[in-house]
């Protein structure tokens, strides 16, 4: 797999001018091209009161897919306490683990099973791999933060009802090194004005 460049940049860009309007962030890689399966937290900034936690979009249990050796999405995030299942979609075995303190399991899906669906308490991140396929590799990213969503193929997510005031956009990305996950920018919004910024670091 290609390695990514490990510099993104995030275009946060607010909807139309409402007291509650949509937020539209881009994530691109350092070459201008979308980037997939990133995860994008929006909070408060300062020291105005958090939000309540907006739904996720989908259904819960979320699924991931095996399709072809490759978990299906790369990504996908979930609130505390949701449930994820795995299926197989393959013809042959899949022996998915996962390491993770937050979240150890192990267990061998036979083509066409669906495994019990899996309870994620604890936030944090979780690698899953498969024993038998070592470049089967999907991360589970479990967040309260108010506003959470991944990256379509297009590298874009967008986020509903978010009210007029500051808040820190943040992504997230396997490739990403550490280091570099953290950076956020703060994203001002009024409820009469759009902005827009690229930020970068
Ligand atoms: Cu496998």
């Amino acid at each position: 797999m290609r390695k990514q460049a490990a510099a993104f940049w995030i275009l946060a860009l607010l909807g139309a001018p409402a007291a509650a309007a949509e937020l539209d962030v881009h994530v691109i890689d350092s070459k201008g091209q979308p980037v997939a399966d990133a995860v994008v937290t929006v909070v408060a900034a300062g020291a105005q009161g958090e939000p309540r936690r907006a739904p996720l979009r989908g259904t819960s249990p979320r699924m991931i897919d095996q399709k072809a050796l490759v978990f299906a999405p790369y990504v996908e995030v979930f609130r505390p306490g949701e449930d994820v299942v795995y299926r197989n979609s393959d013809r042959t075995r899949h022996h998915v683990y996962s390491f993770s303190p937050i979240k150890a399991f192990e267990f061998v899906l036979a083509p066409g099973e669906t495994s019990a669906p899996l309870k994620l308490d604890r936030t944090g991140v979780i690698a899953v791999g498969c024993n038998i396929h070592d470049g089967m590799i999907n991360y589970l990213y479990i967040s309260d933060a108010p506003w959470i969503a991944r990256t379509g193929s297009d590298g874009a997510t967008r986020f509903h009802d978010v009210p007029a005031g500051q808040f820190d956009v943040r992504v997230w990305h396997p490739r990403l090194p550490p280091s570099a996950r953290t950076w956020c920018s703060p994203a001002s919004r009024s409820a009469r004005t759009s902005n827009a910024a690229w930020i970068s670091r």
